[in-house]
């Protein structure tokens, strides 16, 4: 029934794995570089031929009979702009090292120096000239009182330079950690510009470049697509599931794709259509997703969270009731947290036919509020769980004006208000005073980014 999810769970902590051991090295490389080449200009630059086809895919060597052609990918050169505070670190490490070159002399010099000494005054009470000093006893005395002197007052410089040495060592520790933790977020947003940018040549590829055959006779079209409106950019029409990578330090996973619903480039969330799939689940299964995504599905809230975290996104839900009525309400933003925030949900202003159901009045609002499944309460109702009584996974206040993960009926009913609901539909109340509630026929929820133009 799900063939999608199981596979895709273990296929998320490979890949979360394989993710973070490259993530690290990339950002070791980074490091040792920088070390390696600390007076150079901050910036490592290498900019190519402009007119140059960035993106190459060349084949190497004569292909096997059926089997696969080696290819080479060249890809831009990179460019890291690494932040200031490093040049810091480096200043820092020198002067330690050049400190402890310092102290290493004062060593090594004041142990010569205690040696003489000592050398003088055995001497000394011997009476026996030392050859080549020809100096003796009484002024022996001198000399030893003053090499004594010399001796403390190197050992207090060594001190003071000990000391010195801590307090620098303190700072290098400092900046190191401060430092590490930029420098892997920076270079995290690096990355994830740098595939973006690749995708954007590669479309650039494949109309303007001589070796086009080439290009399109090879396997790799595209590393990553973040969501539906990415495919729609490089020409897909047709609503279908896809791969998506919203997040390219996590995992990749299949969304359905609205192609078509005004100007298309939808990433569906989830769909009602016909009550095939039971929606009175946990939140492990709301976390993970769960139903067939080409007919009725909830897509998972940890997909939802990186979905709506890689770029700005808005919402649209679409609703049609068995009168064959059909409105739609349209956010301009739609944000979920993730799940340590309980999946918080943040929407924007509505604009849309159905009415503003998610944000009805100020005691029956679900923006900014948390997720609540049956077997996890943190609803605002104090005296009960509002995912358990209305039998849905949803963002619940205390408890709803509207809820599209409730049961699906298939005509009006009685009894609890657990359906499906939008508390601003037309002619809601007439049907409540027979004490029936309506039902919906079809629900769907989608997200688009706000910077897509069809
Ligand atoms: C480091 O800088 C010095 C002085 O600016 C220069 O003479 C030297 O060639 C540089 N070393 C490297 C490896 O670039
Ligand atoms: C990605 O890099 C390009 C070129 O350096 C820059 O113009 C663009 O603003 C960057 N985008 C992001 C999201 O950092
Ligand atoms: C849906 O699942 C819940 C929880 O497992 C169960 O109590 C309920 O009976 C199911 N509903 C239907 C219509 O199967
Ligand atoms: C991938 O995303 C999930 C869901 O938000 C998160 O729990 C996990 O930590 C992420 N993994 C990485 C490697 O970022
Ligand atoms: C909201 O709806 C109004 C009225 O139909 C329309 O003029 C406006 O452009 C819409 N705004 C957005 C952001 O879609
Ligand atoms: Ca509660």
């Amino acid at each position: 029934m799900l063939p999608h999810f199981p596979a895709g769970v273990s296929a998320t902590t490979e890949m979360k794995l394989a993710t973070w051991c490259w993530l690290s090295s990339a950002v070791l490389a980074a490091y040792s570089f920088l070390v390696a080449a600390n007076n150079e200009t901050e910036e490592i630059k290498d900019e190519p031929d402009k007119h140059a086809c960035p993106v190459r895919l060349e084949s190497r060597g004569k292909c096997g009979e059926g089997g696969e052609c080696p290819y080479q990918v060249n890809l831009p050169p990179l460019t890291i702009q690494l932040p200031k505070q490093f040049g810091r670190i480096e200043e820092v490490f020198k002067e330690v090292q050049n400190l402890k070159e310092i102290v290493n002399n004062l060593k090594k010099c004041c142990q010569d120096c205690k040696l003489q000494a000592d050398d003088n005054r055995d001497q000394g009470t011997n009476g026996v000239l030392v050859p080549g000093t020809g100096v003796s006893g009484g002024a022996d005395e001198n000399k030893v009182t003053e090499l004594e002197d010399e001796v403390n007052k190197l050992s207090s410089d060594l001190k003071n330079a000990k000391k010195d040495i801590d307090v620098l060592q303190g700072h290098l520790e400092k900046l190191n950690l401060v430092n590490m933790n930029n420098i892997e977020n920076y270079v995290d947003s690096k990355v994830a510009n740098l595939t973006s940018v690749v995708n954007n040549l590669d479309g650039k590829c494949s109309s303007k470049c001589p070796s086009q055959e080439q290009i399109r006779s090879s396997p790799v079209q595209q590393l990553i697509y973040k969501d539906c409106s990415e495919y729609y950019k490089i020409g897909k029409r047709s609503s279908e599931t896809y791969r998506v990578t919203p997040d390219p330090k996590n995992s990749s996973f299949e969304v359905y794709c609205d192609m078509e619903t005004m100007g298309g480039g939808w990433t569906v969330l989830q769909v009602r259509l016909d009550g095939s799939i039971n929606f009175t689940k946990t939140w492990q299964d709301y976390k993970v997703g769960f139903g067939n995504l080409r007919r009725e599905f909830w897509l998972g809230n940890d997909k939802i969270h990186l979905l709506t975290k890689s770029k700005e996104m808005i919402l649209r839900i679409d609703l049609e009731d068995f009168n064959g009525v059909k409105l739609y309400a349209l956010y301009d933003h739609f944000y979920v947290a993730n799940e340590f925030l309980k999946y918080r949900l943040h929407i924007g202003n509505y604009n849309g036919t159905a009415g503003d159901a998610l944000r009805f009045n100020k005691h029956h609002n679900h923006d900014m509020k948390f997720f609540t499944t049956p077997d996890r309460d943190n609803d605002r109702y104090p005296s009960g769980n509002c995912g358990l009584y209305y039998s849905s996974g949803w963002w619940f206040d205390a408890c709803l004006s509207a809820n599209l993960n409730g049961k699906y009926y298939h005509q009006k009913y009685k009894g609890v208000h657990n359906g499906i609901f939008w508390g601003t539909w037309p002619g809601m109340n007439k049907a409540q005073l027979g004490h029936y509630k309506s039902s919906f026929k079809e629900a769907k929820m989608m997200i688009r980014p706000k910077q897509f133009k069809p």
